[in-house]
């Protein structure tokens, strides 16, 4: 009789192993590589982060390539070049990156150069910090080879001068952003299971001269743990920054939620933690390191776009609080 059962356990071994492996790297193909990013811009970023991952690249490369088409996209009011500028009339940047070693960089209070992103990213593979601000961050982009450039564009500066006409005496104003542009964060998982992100903005329009929100600090409007998840922050930044919000996020999946169940507990965290809740607008967007995405804000309005080799590039309408 055992010898009977130990042959019929070899059998199942030989005839059955093979269709469980052949099953494990179908259902890993699904997710390897995934691209998440927010908002509708986030569809260009995204084809220009696959095209580095379906080629064998790494997601950090994927990351920096997809966020710096939005960067560079004059059209854009409120991402790099184009972007709508302080109360003063100054286009000032910010923006991090993350990789799966915990590696990070960031700038912030960076005028002048186009693609902040590539300035963070040297910040963190070229210097012992992590963020640079200011006339530093400018002093250490131009020393490593950027150029300068004028980032107010015809458009934004006519909006400015909009702004400036209807409010004479205005102190920072914080608008809802229900539109479909605002920062872009972009998280990817690439073939071999890596994960990185970036986060780039113009930040809020009118601000102060010298705000900083959320998108450059990390745990704020970035984080990636490579055995977790990733998970990036849009809207207003001040309310994000209060929450730790993508480091909440990402902590979150670690305690065994889906991205979607964290991004809304994360978004309630934020509720919880606002009185002014019902004006602002926050969301985040989240990946787990098995492929899982996940969405959702405040407001309703927040779109993102997901990119994997099942259903392509596409916009998905994140559920929201109000
Ligand atoms: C920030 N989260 O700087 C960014 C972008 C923003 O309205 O302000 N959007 O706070």
């Amino acid at each position: 009789m055992r010898r009977v059962r130990s042959l019929l356990r070899c059998l199942f071994c030989v005839l059955v192993t093979p269709v469980c492996v052949v099953t494990i790297h179908a259902a890993e193909s699904n997710v390897r590589p995934l691209v998440v990013s927010t908002w509708r811009h986030g569809l260009a970023a995204n084809e220009a982060a696959w095209k580095v991952l379906s080629d064998g690249g790494r997601a950090l490369d994927a990351v920096e390539v997809g966020v710096k088409v939005t960067e560079s996209d004059p059209t854009n009011l409120s991402v790099g070049l184009g972007g709508l500028p302080d109360r003063e009339g100054n286009v000032t940047l910010d923006a991090c990156i993350m990789d799966e070693t915990g590696a990070c960089g960031s700038v912030a209070f960076l005028q002048h150069i186009e693609n902040p992103i590539s300035v963070a990213r040297l910040v963190m593979e070229k210097t012992p910090h992590v963020m640079l601000v200011g006339e530093g961050a400018l002093k250490f982009a131009r020393a490593n080879g950027f150029q300068k450039k004028n980032l107010l564009t015809e458009r934004a500066n006519a909006e400015w001068e909009k702004w400036k006409a209807n409010n004479p005496d205005a102190i920072q104003e914080r608008e809802v952003n229900v539109e479909n542009h605002d920062t872009i964060g972009l998280i990817a998982i690439d073939r071999q299971g890596n994960l990185s992100g970036a986060c780039t903005t113009s930040g809020m329009a009118w601000k102060l001269h010298g705000r900083v929100g959320d998108s450059p600090i990390i745990g704020a409007g970035l984080y990636v743990d490579n055995e977790i998840g990733a998970a990036t922050a849009t809207g207003v930044g001040e309310a994000v920054i209060r929450a730790v919000g993508s480091f909440l996020v990402v902590e979150l999946m670690r305690q065994g939620h889906s991205p979607q169940r964290a991004c809304e507990l994360a978004v309630e965290r934020v509720v919880a933690k606002s009185s002014d809740w019902k004006t602002l607008q926050v969301g985040f967007i989240a990946i787990d390191k098995q492929g899982r995405v996940g969405g959702y804000s405040i407001q309703p309005g927040f779109d993102y776009a997901v990119y994997d080799s099942a259903q392509g590039n596409r916009m998905q309408k994140a559920d929201s609080r109000l």
